[in-house]
């Protein structure tokens, strides 16, 4: 850490390391002073993951750059250039980038109003929104087919003749489960048909929103997967972390609900940005949007389970199999929720 420290021109005598954030996938800390401020994040990215950490890099500088020149007044939280003039410092050990502390914000883990779940989906609107007039193919593709479902599902059938026969075995009614959801599969084939490609986050849980001391929403942090693609992405995985009380995490699935609020805080939010740019056909799948996440997420725990934790890892016997059957049970909950709330929603 010294030996980092200093390349980004610290000194390690004069700041505190400290362990921060729950991601799955990259490492990350929080560098703060003598007095106890933080100063900087620190994170190591997961290179297993990202075979390219430079193309990251890439991608923040061409955003960074055309939101400065078209929207100076937007909050754009650059990185820190280390002394060799590189966002990136490469050790033996992998790649470290740093971005600044930004005074008096906050990032939030867990939801407890509606407004938060508000001003978050507007962040990631706007961000959309504010890069609309930038070519998206432009962007380097930090983790190809990262949303592509119909490949996950191949994979997934894939896993059902190469995984863990006894996983499998035991995986029988999450297997079925995902297999009598496949027309989720069918409907992504339509949308890619149909929608427009947009600058999309790809990653929109809620603590890659800043937000500052009135709990209005600054700007959105973690650009590391934003490539093209489809709002589905970035709404549906909102769905997916802001709609219940509970994580992913849970293991009592009674828990698991469908908040009213939230989810019309997610559509408020989210239209009060990108209302005007959103096609027809878009507008009528909105609701497609958690389905679409959600499924993904829990094919993609269950193929994980079926390949023995290779990607997610997992902290207990079982972990990636609690995880799809949560994931499950919440696209059960939210399907019932959709059927239900057809007739008040936009649909
Ligand atoms: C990973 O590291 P984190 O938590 O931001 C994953 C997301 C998943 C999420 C599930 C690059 O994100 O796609 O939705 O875990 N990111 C990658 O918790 O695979
Ligand atoms: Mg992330």
């Amino acid at each position: 850490m010294k030996e980092i420290l200093f390349q980004f021109g610290l000194s390690a005598e004069n700041f505190q390391v400290l362990p921060f954030g729950s991601g799955l996938i990259n490492a990350t800390w929080k560098i703060a002073n003598e007095q106890g401020n933080p100063k900087y994040i620190l994170q190591k990215i997961n290179q297993q993951i990202f075979k390219h950490p430079d193309d990251i890099a890439f991608n923040i500088r061409l955003i960074d750059n055309y939101l400065k020149t078209h929207f100076p007044d937007y909050l754009f939280v650059s990185p820190v250039v280390s002394i060799a003039g590189d966002e990136l410092v490469k050790t033996d050990n992998g790649y470290y980038r740093m971005f600044p502390f930004i005074r008096n914000s906050h990032t939030v883990d867990f939801l407890e109003k509606p407004q938060q779940a508000y001003e978050a989906a507007k962040q990631f609107g706007k961000f959309t929104k504010l890069l609309s007039g930038f070519d998206a193919s432009k962007l380097k593709i930090t983790l190809p087919d990262f949303h592509n479902l119909t490949l996950r599902y191949q994979q997934f059938e894939l896993t059902l003749e190469t995984g863990n026969p006894e996983r499998i075995a035991q995986s029988k009614d999450l297997i079925v489960a995902i297999k009598q959801n496949k027309r989720i599969v069918d409907e992504f084939e339509m949308c890619k048909e149909k929608f427009t490609v947009r600058v999309t986050h790809h990653d929109t849980k809620i603590s890659n929103v800043l937000f500052d001391e009135n709990e209005r929403g600054l700007c959105v942090i973690d650009l590391d997967t934003v490539m093209p693609g489809y709002f589905i992405s970035d709404v549906g995985d909102m769905m997916r972390t802001y709609l219940c009380p509970v994580s992913e995490e849970e293991k009592d699935f009674s828990k698991i609900v469908i908040r009213k609020e939230f989810y019309e805080a997610i559509v408020n939010g989210f239209l009060s940005e990108m209302g005007a740019e959103l096609i027809d056909i878009e507008k009528q799948y909105f609701h497609y949007a958690g389905e679409f996440m959600i499924y993904m997420q829990a094919l993609r725990f269950l193929t994980d389970h079926l390949k023995d934790d290779s990607y997610y890892g997992a902290k207990y016997e079982g972990h990636n199999f609690v995880r799809a059957g949560n994931q499950i049970t919440l696209l059960q909950r939210l399907q019932e929720f959709n059927n239900e709330m057809s007739v008040c929603l936009p649909r």
